[in-house]
């Protein structure tokens, strides 16, 4: 090293430690942070300790230190169910030096518990947990020593405390997809007895991995004299000249004192209040004001802005304590008001009606520590990128991390919160309702600064599931009980539902709408509550896939706001090379039917294909035409959806993403690949979109426009044989009126295809504003088994600009559905799957690491035709 560096470096640490020692000195005395490291892990009642992450889970510490495989290769999932039947015990240490314990208060500090914890600090028992979702804290301070300080974290078995609560309940409560007969229990469902994420226990996407660990971050906090424990900047008034706030910030103080809060925006000072201050919690209140504020938009409708408010305490004993937040300024109502048809079902953002336009969500991985920050910015990015404006994060997940929601106030995306209990009946002792309380109190404060956050939902799909007011719906759950256990079983979900969970919402965030259950009509307390009604409410449409009806049943389903449904695909060929070996290559072999979790998932895959597609050749060819098949079925739900606008205001299907690689409704898989699916979204999420649908003997052509104030357009629709002649053609001026659907053209399907043969042509409509290119759409008077397709040679050349790898496309004749991919290679697509029109050339952009020469020999380009 030169010297002079040598000196540099050892200035900086000179700094280092004077900072560091000034920080826990008398003269600032503000709270410290201490991390803990030295992480072991070892099964309770053996001897080697061996090396942990923290955070992190034991099955990934166990991969780690190769004492198991990769639970999602194969059907290793398969030898690892021994892990959630053992206790595990975690050791870390951490170094406490003179200065530090003179703290008058010092905590241990868990962001996350997963899930049966006892944690002991110096040998002595500092806390026992039972809920994964809550954040918990313990004083210390009688316990910890100049020097090394030794955690304990001692965690018992999931199932062993399930099977316990299970015995002490005395019977099973319905919990669908708890795969317990995985988990070697036979019909024994534990998962409803433990706050834990429900998909641990398996779901008919994902194995069964009941995981335990710190799952979240853990600090030791020391602080001489006060704490500042919550900033709340709560919106009390919004206009356009002035945003009127409330800060509501929570202090602990170990001694009474005074003080003064400040807020500050940036650099500038909102406001300051004096304040007294009691030892122990106090509450203060300051209000302020922004003029002319800028507000909070979702995606398409303007830009997300945040503001980055701090609150500032400072004491006469010398503490300075600040908290940061952003802060996004909006109105925000869920509109139901009656109208002729039955109730609307909207979001209102800044007094404007919403089309909600996304996904359902469900936890990134089994595994939840190893979500990088870039993985949730992957799959957030996908959901912009797609044109959607929501995403619901459903309750057999996670309240997801604080990454999430900023993602999602930084991009506009509205998120439709569940609570976290789904598809199940729950207990309703005393200690289960209270644990529930304390869980839903802790997360709403968690998030509710969030401006993301649009709804409180209770749960998913129990309402529906029970229909405790109408014998003749539901699932059939009701009636496997006796007398006493129905009563019993409802009056737990009214307690949770109609009383706990809205109570945490009303006192903590009341200004966001809690909705009981997704989907419920509305809560009458009689048989109309239930949700099968299309007319109010929100609606999960299954009749497509688990109702075997055609996909043309989209258009005739159609409620106020779908907030779920969908059709499975597979994952492209490099996904599931990852997790196989070839000789699994078979979607019936034992590896890809273990990642299959729905028990009807290939019967419907292969069924459904076999209506609208030619049986694929191979197991690779099928996985993309499973793909198309997916992306088509879903083609026709979201564009019958936005047709259905203003009585329909909102299309959520089942789901963006994976968490591991399996067969599932996903449309980006566990690498967050693009299926065909996701492409597709994104053409038809658009902010203006030209759709055509045939009903009766017409093809009627529509578009849907989210903007704000109508426009002057073109409507082009053109009729072309496969090999590029046209046989009808039409320019229209439009306008297109804002914020609406709206049918701009008709004609009858035997006129417009006259003597052309009906198997070989396309109609292609497009949308053009001043010359550019909106939106186009193409139909077939066919399905795609029906059609001539032409075998076509599409020519390509790659190129490279300024590093950027781009490939232009060309055909003479019509190419379906042209894929494509680079074998054993990750690389991202800015189009797939679409159809190349004749005569027409597309150019499309990849991400990859590779040169243009590397993708002009590697890329691979197929269309439908060549599957079969
Ligand atoms: C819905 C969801 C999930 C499920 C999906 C597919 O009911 O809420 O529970 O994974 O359907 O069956």
């Amino acid at each position: 090293m030169a010297p002079f560096k040598y000196l540099f470096t050892v200035s900086i640490l000179i700094i280092f430690l004077f900072f560091t020692c000034c920080q826990s000195s008398d003269e600032t005395k503000s709270s410290i942070e201490i991390q803990i490291d030295n992480w072991q892990f070892r099964q309770a009642g053996t001897e080697n300790w061996m090396p942990a992450t923290v955070p992190g889970t034991v099955h990934t510490d166990l991969l780690n230190q190769g004492k198991i495989e990769d639970p999602f290769y194969r059907i290793n999932e398969k030898d690892q169910q021994w892990i959630d039947k053992n206790d595990w015990e975690y050791q870390g240490k951490f170094q406490a030096d003179a200065d530090f314990i003179k703290n008058n208060q010092i905590e241990i500090a868990f962001d996350g518990l997963d899930t049966y914890a006892d944690v002991y600090v110096n040998g002595e028992k500092v806390l026992s947990t039972e809920n994964m979702f809550v954040r918990y804290t313990a004083d210390i301070k009688p316990y910890i020593n100049e020097g090394e300080n030794i955690i304990n974290v001692y965690f018992h078995s999931p199932i062993n405390r399930g099977l316990e609560l299970l015995d002490a309940h005395g019977y099973n409560l319905p919990a669908t997809n708890d795969q317990s007969e995985n988990g070697e229990l036979g019909d024994k469902k534990v998962s409803v007895f433990t706050r834990k994420a429900g998909y641990h226990y398996g779901w008919d996407w994902g194995p069964r991995f009941v995981t335990s660990g710190i799952w979240r971050p853990v600090v030791v906090k020391g602080w001489r004299h006060a704490k500042l424990r919550d900033v709340f900047f709560k919106q009390i008034e919004l206009t356009n000249s002035s945003a009127k706030l409330n800060a509501i910030a929570e202090v602990e103080v170990f001694e009474a004192t005074e003080g003064e809060f400040e807020v500050y925006l940036q650099e500038k000072k909102l406001t300051s209040v004096k304040v007294k201050l009691k030892a122990g919690l106090n509450t203060i209140n300051a209000d302020f004001e922004i003029e002319n504020p800028k507000l909070w938009w979702s995606h398409g409708l303007g830009e997300a802005y945040l503001y980055e408010l701090e609150g500032k305490l400072h004491t006469s004993t010398g503490s300075n304590e600040s908290v940061k937040s952003n802060v996004g300024l909006r109105t925000l109502k869920l509109v139901q008001e009656p109208d002729s048809i039955g109730k609307s079902f909207h979001f209102e953002l800044n007094g404007v009606p919403v089309f909600a336009k996304g996904a359902n969500y469900i936890p990134n991985d089994n595994f939840l520590p190893r979500v990088s920050a870039s993985e949730y910015e992957k799959v957030i990015m996908s959901a912009k990128d797609a044109n959607m404006n929501m995403l619901r994060v459903w309750g057999g997940g996670i309240y997801e991390n604080k990454t999430f929601y900023d993602l999602c106030d930084r991009n506009g995306i509205m998120v439709w919160q569940d609570f976290m209990l789904a598809c199940s009946m729950y207990p309703g002792d005393k200690a289960f309702l209270q644990n529930v309380k304390l869980e839903a109190i802790d997360n709403v404060k968690r998030l509710r600064q969030h401006p993301s956050i649009v709804l409180w939902c209770g749960n998913n799909e129990m309402d529906w599931a029970w229909a405790n007011h109408d014998e003749n719906q539901g699932w059939g759950w009701k009636q496997q009980y006796n007398a006493s256990q129905r009563t019993e079983i409802w009056k737990a979900y009214e307690d949770i539902f109609h009383s706990i969970l809205p109570e945490a919402v009303q006192e903590y965030d009341p200004d966001r709408y809690y909705w009981p259950s997704s989907p419920m009509a509305e809560l009458t307390g009689g048989p109309d509550q239930h949700a099968n009604d299309f007319t109010r409410g929100d609606i999960h449409y299954w009749g497509v896939w688990h109702g075997l009806e055609p996909f043309s049943n989209f258009k005739k389903r159609v409620g106020r706001f779908m907030s779920e449904y969908g059709f499975q695909s597979f994952p492209e060929f490099n996904t599931v090379k990852k997790y196989t070996v070839p000789e699994d290559w078979d979607i019936e072999s034992e590896v890809m039917a273990s990642h299959q979790r729905s028990g009807i998932g290939n019967l419907r895959i292969k069924e459904y294909m076999s209506w609208d597609y030619q049986t694929p050749a191979d197991f690779e060819h099928f996985l993309y035409v499973g793909q198309v098949l997916q992306a088509e079925g879903m083609k026709a739900a979201f564009e019958a959806h936005r047709r259905a606008m203003p009585y329909c205001m909102g299309t959520l299907y089942w789901q963006i993403n994976d968490c591991w690689p399996v067969a599932s409704w996903s449309s980006t898989d566990y690498h967050r690949n693009w299926k065909a699916m996701h492409y597709f979204a994104k053409n038809a999420f658009k902010e203006v979109l030209v759709s055509m649908d045939l009903e009766a003997d017409k093809v009627d052509v529509f578009v849907i426009s989210d903007r704000l104030e109508s426009f002057n357009s073109v409507l082009k629709i053109q009729l072309l044989s496969f090999d590029g002649q046209v046989y009808f053609e039409e320019e229209l001026p439009i306008k297109v009126p804002a914020n609406t659907s709206s049918k701009h053209f008709s004609i009858n399907l035997a006129e417009l295809i006259g003597d052309a043969n009906p198997r070989n042509v396309v109609l292609v409509a497009s949308v053009s504003e001043s010359g550019s290119l909106l939106s186009e759409s193409h139909w077939y008077a066919n399905k795609p088994k029906d059609l001539e397709l032409p075998k076509v040679e599409i020519k390509r050349k790659v190129s490279a600009v300024d590093g950027v790898v781009s490939v232009e496309l060309s055909t003479d004749n019509l190419a379906k559905n042209v894929f494509l991919s680079i074998p054993d290679e990750t690389a991202h697509f800015s189009d797939n799957y679409f159809d190349l029109m004749p005569g027409q050339s597309k150019n499309i952009t990849i991400k990859t690491d590779k040169s243009a020469k590397e993708i002009q020999n590697a890329l691979q380009v197929i269309s439908l035709v060549d599957t079969y």
